[in-house]
């Protein structure tokens, strides 16, 4: 008796994902035409946890004409900026048991610039990454280009942001899976990103466990794509995301 209740319990948690995104995820993640109110923004996408595609939020950005690989060359590139390389262009990610963060080296963008076209060769994927508001801090030169916040998003949160982060690389860069303790507004001045997004329901179903942090510790001519052979730093022990 009590395995059989046990046994519908279990049915019915492997059945709750698919049952939680059948009744309140909706199947693509919507398009708006224009910015939301401050009000909309937060009765309609921050309190329910629902992602947003909004169009035409950024036209009046300078950056949006100016960031050409060309003006970021002239404007910032013989600036020195924090950049991560990984021996395949993942960065924070789980191996076996080990939580791998990327090696850092100072480079100047115009030499980032160089090998995102191909002009140049650095070992292992680039990725200028940081989530310390990099684009006050190392890239004041772009700040003019931008707002400083987004009016109408500060404005619904309370609060200006925390960090406003400048990310450039490739198609090869890829940001494992985690969660944020914050709302994030993603501003793609060119290119585009890919997002896998889960659901908040997803996350019991998402596995945690304890992982060994460390990080990519080689000499540059080291940083080939051959994993198991790279030096890892152990940092210290963490509860981080098992995939
Ligand atoms: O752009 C990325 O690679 C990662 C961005 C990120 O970590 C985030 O939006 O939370």
């Amino acid at each position: 008796m009590a395995e059989a209740a046990l046994e519908a319990v279990r049915r019915a948690l492997q059945e709750f994902p698919a049952a939680a995104r059948d009744l309140n995820v909706p199947r693509v993640v919507p398009y708006l035409d224009e910015p939301p109110s401050p009000l909309c923004f937060y009765r309609d996408w921050v309190c329910p946890n629902r992602p947003c595609i909004i169009r035409n939020a950024l036209q009046h950005w300078p950056a949006l004409q100016k960031w050409s690989l060309s003006y970021l060359r002239a404007t910032v590139g013989s600036t020195e900026v924090s950049v991560a390389v990984t021996p395949d262009g993942y960065a924070d990610a789980v191996r076996g048991d080990r939580f791998v963060m990327p090696a850092e080296r100072r480079l100047p963008i115009s030499h980032v610039l160089d090998v995102l076209e191909g002009r140049a060769q650095h070992p292992g994927v680039l990725y200028v990454q940081k989530q310390c508001s990099n684009l006050p801090t190392e890239l004041p030169q772009l700040l003019s280009d931008i707002e400083s916040h987004v009016p109408w998003a500060s404005e619904s949160l309370g609060k200006m942001p925390d960090a406003v982060n400048f990310w450039l690389g490739d198609a090869s860069a890829v940001t494992s899976l985690h969660k944020d303790h914050y709302e994030n507004l993603y501003c793609v001045v060119s290119g585009e990103k890919h997002f896998l997004l889960h659901p908040p329901s997803d996350r019991p179903f998402i596995p945690y466990r304890n992982a060994v942090l460390v990080m990519v510790r080689v000499p540059d001519r080291l940083l080939a794509p051959c994993l198991p052979d790279l030096a890892f730093r152990s940092l210290h022990t963490s509860n981080l995301p098992a995939d």
